[in-house]
């Protein structure tokens, strides 16, 4: 198959990558290194040190024996840049990462969250209509989240619910509740590619995944110049694997609020392993599929103390700190979410322990001399005009 990614150079679009050309596909990659200059413009970096893209592609074809990852570099906010590169490439697939992925930095300030709708929502149409124009028959799988759900109190389901209203019935959209501007930008994502499928026939998948947390895949693991980002800041770094390196730098562990947030995770080699099977398996033309992309589900505080165990065990002093929620989040509520489409399409999770937790810190004390302890703490306030709860 010929594979288009958008976001290739990023934490999950690289490892995506890999594991397609491993298998034999022909890849192409879409970057504009837009993520690593967004982390540097808050003050951090990966932890870490990911080569240029060229010479990830390099290092790729001397390890693989000769797999060529073809790479573009350009906005998939240029229409035209886009729309070029899916009429040259011609995919049968098109994973979509290209995309600013964090909440707190949709939360910053007016200029960011301007910019995070722009790049989604824009990108993602300018996708559509590329796709539309050059080819019908490709499969759109699409990085949703499951934040776009927000924590109703009612069981989530997987995109779609059968609802009964005054005497008559429907299966319609599963309702939205988006927690950030960030996940906004999602739910209306989903809106423009269901519209796309109902309207033009296209095929969609959307991956509505949960947070990601860990370091490598079986084939950045590969080499030391394969490696993907790892991102551990108050901005862009996801909880559990900030909760890893605070507790290999001595860093208190910084759980907001009461902890009592729960959300669905996954191990990044599970995203991997998801994105397969949704490639394995594509939707039917004028069909927009949704899966719910998790394994477990957690509440932050049980990941803090999790962490603090297998830090503990390893020789570390952990301590647990409350503090202040800069989000605007329950913290106390009723989490079910159904997740079985990709379970039945065959996907083993990866469960999460203190033996793979352990194995984290272990890959993340070989990078510790980078870390940038400044960026960690939060500052970014969903509602800055609020008063701080101490
Ligand atoms: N949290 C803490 N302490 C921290 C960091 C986060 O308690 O140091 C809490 C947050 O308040 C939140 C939960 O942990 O309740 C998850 O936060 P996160 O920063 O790990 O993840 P989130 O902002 O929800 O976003 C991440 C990815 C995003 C993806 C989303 C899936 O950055 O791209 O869409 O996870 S989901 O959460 O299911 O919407």
């Amino acid at each position: 198959m010929r594979v288009l990614i958008l976001g290739g150079d990023g934490y999950l679009g690289w490892p995506t990558a890999l594991r397609f050309s491993s298998r034999g596909h022909e890849v192409a990659v879409v970057d504009n290194f837009i993520r690593r200059r967004w982390v540097a413009g808050v003050g951090s970096d990966s932890l870490t040190p990911i080569r240029p893209l060229e010479e990830r592609i390099e290092a790729w074809r001397a390890k693989s024996a000769g797999n060529e990852i073809r790479s573009f570099v350009g906005s998939v906010e240029d229409g035209d840049f886009l729309d070029g590169i899916v009429a040259e490439v011609r995919p049968d697939v098109v994973v979509h990462y290209g995309q600013q992925a964090s909440a707190p930095y949709s939360m910053a300030s007016r200029q960011k969250a301007v910019e995070t709708q722009h790049a989604n929502v824009i990108g993602n149409l300018n996708l559509l209509f590329a796709i539309r124009d050059h080819v019908p028959d490709c499969h759109l799988v699409k990085l949703g989240t499951m934040g776009e759900y927000g924590q109703p109190d009612i069981d989530i389901e997987e995109g779609y619910i059968e609802i009964e209203h005054k005497g008559r019935k429907d299966t319609l959209p599963f309702p939205k509740l988006p927690g950030s501007l960030y996940h906004c930008s999602k739910v209306h994502d989903s809106t423009n590619l269901h519209f796309a499928c109902r309207t033009w026939s296209l095929r969609a998948t959307d991956l509505n995944q949960g947070v990601v947390y860990g370091i490598e895949t079986e084939e950045t693991a590969r080499d030391e110049r394969l490696i993907t980002r790892f991102d551990y800041d108050e901005i862009f770094g996801t909880v559990l694997n900030r909760f890893c390196l605070q507790a290999v730098i001595g860093h208190p562990l910084t759980v907001y609020g009461a902890g009592h947030q729960t959300r669905g995770f996954l191990n990044i080699r599970d995203t991997i392993a998801c994105v397969e099977l949704a490639v394995a398996n594509p939707a039917e033309r004028g069909d927009f599929r949704v899966f719910n992309q998790f394994t477990e589900q957690f509440s932050v505080l049980e990941l803090a103390q999790l962490v603090k165990h297998a830090g503990e065990h390893l020789g570390y002093s952990v301590e647990i700190q409350h503090c202040d929620n800069p989000r605007v989040e329950k913290e106390e509520h009723y989490y079910n979410a159904i997740h079985t489409k990709l379970l039945d399409l065959g996907l083993e999770p990866t469960l999460l322990g203190e033996e793979l937790v352990e194995s984290m810190i272990h890959a993340i004390e070989r990078h510790k001399g980078h870390v940038i302890e400044s960026s960690i703490d939060p500052h970014t306030r969903w509602n800055p005009g609020a008063p701080v709860q101490l």
